[in-house]
């Protein structure tokens, strides 16, 4: 019989991701090598013999290439112009809450220094940009009153952008939801999607006209799970049920965001950011944990937004599911929910960090090495296997990668990072070896362009291509910069 899914220790940053660490550092870059065994998402563990050619492997012409952040990792300028506190300004000040016990200041100061920060970009070749815009800059308490002077920070900001030839890429809701509409009840309360509306309405009459990707929601299921269940995250609740109302009350503003745009006539085009993870079943004669896991962490967020169904095996009491009360999330749905979930997209973002193992019990096994995220099983065919799965089995929509990356080995400054250039080579790789098979994948954006605040990590996780000395706020381009800008600048990769 399965025994409860989630191990006691599992408090990890993406639910149930936590790895044992047995691996080495070195394991983590033969796994980068392009052949390494690997495992189709449909659970059943297969050798992998592609190799990368010996010529380089070329993109699309006018194939996307951008970094991502976000507000609450890199702005900082926490009070500046009257900006209103968000659920993360008030669990980073929680003792305990925060590895380093850090906040959200200083982070990267991009508030103040973000014409450089532009400048820099454009020194990289980037085509475009993924940044978030802070729902409580813009509305203090999330509703209400427009506060001109937060609105016009991402006015500059996107001006700056345009006039470098950079495309803005803007996420509406980056996890730091304004502390007033938590007090509210947050995601448990079907208000906040229409408040997210409302304030995407806002800033699609402000920003509208440009010529951006707008991405509403980023990883809804880790806000919903590890903020509402595990409570590693802001705001820090453990509650099963609420974090089944945090993943209905976000995708149905997603779609109230999605119906917005519209009506608003902007130019632009609109669609969500899941993160998504191949699930391998370690023990194929009991592969029901894996595909349940799989509902959870995939199709819990794809065939709503997709298809407008929600699947039937991803809330309950089995291992892998979410543990939630189905008939409470069902009795959450109001009837036209899910034609407003599915309303179209032009786009799906899909941020991609690895792969995961699951037994025939529920719990997670290491398949692949993991990075300095112990959470991160690396696994650059995983990559490949999610684009395909995608083709195959959903209906037909333009891709783009909006985040994929790993962290620096260690908390210090680092600027030699033969690992991340190694991991970005043969994410692109796979990434072309998917558009050769047909895969609709338009650009790929790394996580992150600067090394930031990375959530209860604090600052102890450098993931950017280019490092900030928090103390100074110096900036220095890392290896992986220039690889990257090599990459950009052919618009190709090499075998090696
Ligand atoms: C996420 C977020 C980023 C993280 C990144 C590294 O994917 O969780 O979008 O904010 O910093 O993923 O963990």
């Amino acid at each position: 019989m399965p025994t409860p899914l989630r191990r006691d220790g599992d408090l990890s940053r993406r639910t149930f991701l936590l790895a044992t660490g047995g691996l080495t550092l070195t394991a983590a870059l033969a796994a980068c090598t392009p052949g390494a065994t690997t495992a189709s998402p449909s659970g059943s563990a297969t050798p992998a013999p592609w190799s990368p050619p010996a010529e380089p492997m070329t993109f699309p012409k006018g194939y996307t290439w951008g970094a991502s952040t976000s507000a609450f990792q890199i702005e900082g300028a926490l009070t500046a112009d009257g900006r209103g506190a968000s659920v993360w300004d008030t669990f980073a000040a929680l003792p305990g809450k925060i590895a380093d016990d850090s906040t959200g200041d200083p982070a990267a100061d991009q508030y103040h220094r973000y014409a450089d920060d532009v400048a820099l970009m454009s020194s990289l070749g980037l085509g475009a940009y993924r940044f978030s815009i802070s729902w409580s800059r813009v509305l203090l308490t999330g509703a209400g009153e427009v506060n001109q002077a937060g609105l016009d920070y991402y006015r500059r900001l996107v001006d700056e952008l345009l006039g470098a030839g950079i495309r803005p890429t803007i996420t509406l809701f980056h996890w730091d939801l304004p502390q007033a509409l938590q007090d509210a009840g947050g995601w448990a309360s079907r208000d906040t999607a229409e408040r997210f509306a409302d304030y995407a309405g806002v800033c699609f009459e402000a920003l509208g006209a440009a010529e951006a990707d707008w991405l509403t929601l980023n990883e809804p299921k880790t806000h919903a799970f590890v903020g509402h269940w595990y409570g590693v995250h802001a705001p820090g609740l453990r509650s099963p049920d609420t974090a089944a109302a945090a993943v209905h009350h976000q995708l149905l503003a997603h779609g109230l965001a999605v119906q917005r745009f519209r009506d608003s006539g902007a130019p632009g085009r609109i669609g969500a950011a899941l993160n998504l993870i191949p699930v391998i079943a370690t023990e194929p004669d009991y592969p029901e944990a894996a595909t349940f896991t799989d509902a959870r962490e995939n199709r819990l967020f794809l065939d709503p937004i997709l298809k407008g169904t929600y699947p039937d095996d991803a809330v309950g009491d089995q291992p892998g599911q979410l543990p939630a009360d189905p008939a409470a999330f069902l009795e959450l749905q109001q009837p036209g929910d899910l034609e407003v979930i599915s309303a179209p997209c032009d786009l799906l973002a899909i941020q991609y960090y690895g792969v995961t193992g699951v037994d025939g019990i529920g719990n997670t096994v290491d398949i692949a090495p993991t990075s300095a995220a112990t959470w991160q099983q690396i696994d650059p065919q995983g990559l490949y296997d999610l684009l395909v799965r995608l083709k195959d089995e959903y209906p037909a929509i333009p891709l783009i990668i909006t985040e994929n990356g790993i962290p620096d080995p260690t908390p210090d400054i680092t600027v030699d990072d033969p690992d991340r250039i190694a991991f970005l080579r043969s994410h692109f790789q796979q990434a072309a070896r998917a558009i050769g098979d047909g895969v609709p994948l338009e650009g790929h954006y790394v996580w992150s362009l600067l090394d930031n605040f990375e959530w209860a990590e604090g600052y102890t996780q450098r993931w950017g291509i280019v490092a900030v000395d928090f103390a100074t706020q110096e900036r220095t381009p890392k290896a992986s910069a220039g690889f990257f800008t090599d990459v950009i600048a052919a618009n190709s990769v090499n075998r090696d």
